[in-house]
């Protein structure tokens, strides 16, 4: 094996958009000739795993699902055995720059064991209303890069973008976060713009 690969986490609420970044990531890295695999966690299925195998972004060989029972935060931080298996296994075999471990959608408070990942992003949804980050969950606290996606649906629920970018100004005024839709392709790019400049691919 060449080097370490980074390890990235991706955590967030159920439906904020973490397995709809790996598929916007996967071909931005692809076309920079880096070798990604990929860990999905969910509870009982292997569900997202399915999803990215059959999406044609990814050698499906390079996708491992792992189910974690009743909780996903446990599998990510107090016990990553079987995620850290997972890495080990398919680092042994495809030697890759970038190994992204999605956990299983979870509350606020999920967060990522060093012993597991590098640099972990948590998304949240802007559909979830405005008052997110007011609440101080950790994922939002101590995440390497917060996502508030899904900017495009806020008008539709009554989401105010100037309540969300106050309270994260609030509670991250040095650490990295950004408003980002996965529909538009230049907020994709701005995410992996500040993956790269953050990381050592
Ligand atoms: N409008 C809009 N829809 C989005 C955006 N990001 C994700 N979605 C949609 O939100 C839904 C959930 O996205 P997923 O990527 O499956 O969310 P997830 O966090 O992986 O969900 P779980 O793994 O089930 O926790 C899908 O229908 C996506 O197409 C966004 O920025 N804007
Ligand atoms: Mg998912």
């Amino acid at each position: 094996m060449s080097n370490r690969p980074i390890r990235i986490g991706i955590g967030g609420p159920v439906g904020a958009g973490k397995t709809s970044l790996i598929e916007r990531l996967l071909p931005l890295m692809a076309a920079d000739d880096l070798r990604v695999v990929v860990i999905t966690n969910d509870l009982v299925t292997k569900e997202d795993a399915a999803r990215l195998r059959d999406s044609g972004l990814i050698d499906p060989d390079r996708v491992v699902g792992v189910e974690t029972g009743a909780c996903p935060h446990t599998a990510i931080r107090e016990d990553p055995s079987a995620n850290l298996g997972a890495v080990e296994r398919l680092s042994r075999l495809y030697d890759p720059d970038v190994v992204f471990v999605e956990s299983g959608g979870d509350n606020l408070a999920a967060t990522f064991s060093p012993d597991l990942v590098d640099y972990w992003i948590f998304l949240i949804d802007c559909a979830a209303g405005h008052d997110i980050p007011r609440k101080r969950g950790l994922g939002v606290l101590k995440a390497d890069l917060v996502l508030v996606n899904k900017v495009d649906l806020a008008p539709f629920v009554s989401a105010s973008i100037e309540v969300i970018t106050q309270g994260m100004e609030e509670i991250r005024p040095n650490k990295a976060w950004l408003l980002s839709s996965l529909l538009d392709k230049e907020d994709v790019q701005e995410i992996y713009d500040q993956l790269r400049q953050q990381l050592p691919f």
